[in-house]
């Protein structure tokens, strides 16, 4: 076996590790960081509602409240596409169990956030402006966020932060706006250097095999 047949297996192995270790194509994650901008609301910097870790991870049992016309930016330490998919907190949402359906917000506390995707943030909401860079994915209303399966919305490209602006609805106490649970995303299949690394093996295997046939 020549050195470049060897190299070839090696990489080849490498490779198959790495495609093992990578998540599934489906693969929901959570938020693993959160920035906020509290605008107004009697409970969102209270805590808990206050407290940024309650909108990350995989956890319902607790909650961030954005605050009425506040916002939060999320990351996922992966890229991601597809299915985004919210949880809400509500007390009250089984009082009115017809309420379904995109935007709605029939709840006796009706809350609701406007959803964008994005790949640039600077940590400045002062600056934030949703007309350049951000694609608009929907809004959420409370009534269907705030059940078992969360609300879900599409993205049509590959993104790395989500964007969540509270409507501004709540008018009864606590006027602390859309109460987030978590925050799920389905990550990107595969890392794009894992790709660019294939390409690169079959340039070797190629290389391999001229080789081969100039020494056979
Ligand atoms: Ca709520
Ligand atoms: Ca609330």
């Amino acid at each position: 076996m020549n050195k470049l047949k060897v190299t070839a297996v090696a990489l080849t192995s490498w490779l198959a590790i790495g495609l093992y270790s990578a998540p599934a194509s489906s693969a929901m994650i959570y938020a693993t960081n959160a920035d906020f901008q509290y605008v107004t609301g009697e409970a969102g910097i209270e805590s808990p509602r206050g407290n940024n870790a309650n909108a990350l991870g995989d956890n319902m049992n607790t909650f961030r409240s954005l605050g009425s016309g506040g916002a939060g930016v999320f990351s996922f330490g992966s890229d991601f596409s597809g299915t985004v998919t919210i949880w809400e907190r509500t007390g009250d949402n089984s009082q009115n169990p017809s309420c379904t359906g995109t935007g709605t917000t029939c709840s006796n506390w009706p809350e609701a956030i406007d959803v964008y995707a994005g790949n640039t943030w600077n940590g400045d909401f002062d600056s934030l402006n949703t007309s350049s860079g951000w694609e608009f994915l929907g809004e959420l209303g409370n009534a269907e966020a705030s059940g078992i399966n969360g609300g879900s919305l599409q993205t049509t490209g590959t993104f790395k932060y989500l964007l969540l602006i509270d409507r501004g609805l709540s008018t009864k106490s606590p006027i602390d706006g859309f109460d987030v649970v978590k925050v799920g995303v389905t990550a990107v299949p595969l890392p794009s250097a894992v790709w660019l690394f294939g390409s690169a093996l079959v340039g070797m295997i190629g290389l391999g095999r001229r080789h081969s046939a100039k020494n056979a």
